[in-house]
């Protein structure tokens, strides 16, 4: 079974994404995400100038070879586009390799190990009215889990935090208020945002207790920090957080630095999990073998695609680490879908971030997963199931859009 075209499909239904169709010899196709939000055009040239011509006559078969072909053969390796743009070639060879045994692709994985995928949802609130509001709303919709992100006293907004319902949302029509802090700004430049890091440390465990009151022990809570954070300032974090149970505290620090995570252990047993911005298994080498985190945040998307990620997992496994993947809207259904037949069949999985994607991008992307009673579940078409809708996707043309950047008050950058 042959390649014989790979095409870089680019579209903004309500918000960007990029898209890798490969089409083989006896009319197969599959398809693979490569959105890397903020930075969506600079992957689709690295596809159609760099990769699309590399595939054309390659047996489509030949999922491993292919990716050891694309990731040794840059010479350059790693880094996000790169890492990307294999994703959405392995994605999508491993979405017609199941087209072609005629199976959803889970069953090629291993098959079922669960039923369905335990998800966690994001609510937000400027204040604890508003926060109360959306945890309830969530847990209506069936989410058994929940993020929890509020307003910071003195800060004007917050990353990860809708505007206050009583303000007009102006958002992107096609997009969920409940989510208008995302899509990244449809804006030539990012918008910028404020910041201050001792308010946060103070009014984050007042958020967290009043949550725990009002909604009781047993519901599972967790927590984005977004990068933003010291070691000690994090320590300080996941010790003030500890007696609300938390399932996970999230990117406390820029992990570039992985040895700066040993301190942040030291003082709390608050679960950490971290990886959305990593690319390669090596971005979590001493992470895991030191067991500095209990959580693996990369989606198939920016680790380098099925092949690359289910590696990741089985390596996290030795030190009892359990995976809780990226699911932000800006990973696309087909990444979505992606993460679903993985984490059915894994041993190790963790919790599913799902951030639910607009009517808009469901318009363009047909998908046969479900979400019911909290659960993501991948059904049973066979492959990835998802269908791209080339007509509707004409319709919704790129746009530049940044995710917000964020200064301290006294004006330096910090980090995101
Ligand atoms: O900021 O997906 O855990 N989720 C997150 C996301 C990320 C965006 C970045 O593209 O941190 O909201
Ligand atoms: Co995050």
């Amino acid at each position: 079974m042959r390649i014989t075209q790979a095409e870089v499909l680019v579209s903004s239904p309500g918000r960007n994404f990029v898209t890798l169709r490969i089409t083989t010899d006896d009319g197969l196709t599959g398809l693979g995400d490569a959105t890397l939000n903020g930075r969506e055009l600079a992957v689709a040239a690295y596809l159609s100038e760099h990769v699309v011509p590399l595939l054309i006559g390659r047996d489509a078969h030949q999922i491993e070879d292919t990716w050891q072909y694309l990731y040794r053969g840059a010479y350059w390796r790693r880094g996000p586009v790169t890492m990307a743009s294999i994703a959405a070639v392995d994605t999508a060879l491993w979405d017609i390799k199941a087209k072609a045994a005629g199976m959803p692709l889970y069953q090629l994985l291993g098959g079922r190990s669960r039923e369905g995928l335990l998800c966690y949802g994001h609510a937000s609130g400027v204040d604890l009215p508003e926060l109360f509001d959306s945890i309830n709303e969530h847990l209506e919709e069936g989410y058994r889990a929940i993020r929890v992100q509020t307003g910071i006293p003195g800060l004007p907004s917050v990353y990860g935090v809708a505007s206050s319902k009583n303000a007009s949302a102006g958002s992107d029509s096609g997009t969920d208020s409940r989510y208008d802090y995302e899509p990244a700004r449809r804006n030539a430049v990012p918008v910028e945002e404020t910041w201050d890091t001792r308010a946060y440390l103070r009014h984050a465990p007042t958020v967290f207790e009043a949550v725990r009151n009002e909604f009781g022990p047993e519901l599972p809570l967790l927590h984005d920090a977004h990068h933003r954070l010291t070691p000690i300032q994090a320590a300080k974090l996941g010790k003030s957080l500890e007696p609300y149970d938390l399932f996970w505290l999230e990117d406390v620090t820029p992990a570039e630095n992985q040895a700066v995570l040993r301190r942040v252990r030291e003082h709390t047993t608050t679960p950490l999990a971290i990886g959305e911005v990593f690319n390669s298994i090596w971005d979590y080498k001493q992470l895991f073998e030191e067991q500095l985190i209990d959580y693996v945040r990369s989606p198939v998307t920016h680790a380098g695609g099925i092949t690359a990620l289910r590696r990741i997992f089985d390596y996290a496994a030795v030190y009892q680490i359990k995976s809780g993947v990226h699911g932000p809207t800006d990973v696309s259904p087909v990444g979505l879908a992606a993460a679903v037949h993985l984490g059915i069949a894994i041993p190790n999985f963790g919790i599913q971030e799902y951030m639910q994607h607009s009517p808009a991008t469901l318009e363009v992307f047909r998908t046969a997963h479900t979400f019911e009673d909290g659960l993501l579940k991948p059904g049973e078409a066979p492959g990835l199931g998802v269908e791209y809708d080339d007509e509707v996707a004409g319709s919704f043309p790129y746009e530049a859009a940044y995710l917000p950047v964020n200064r301290l008050l006294d004006g330096s950058m910090h980090d995101w």
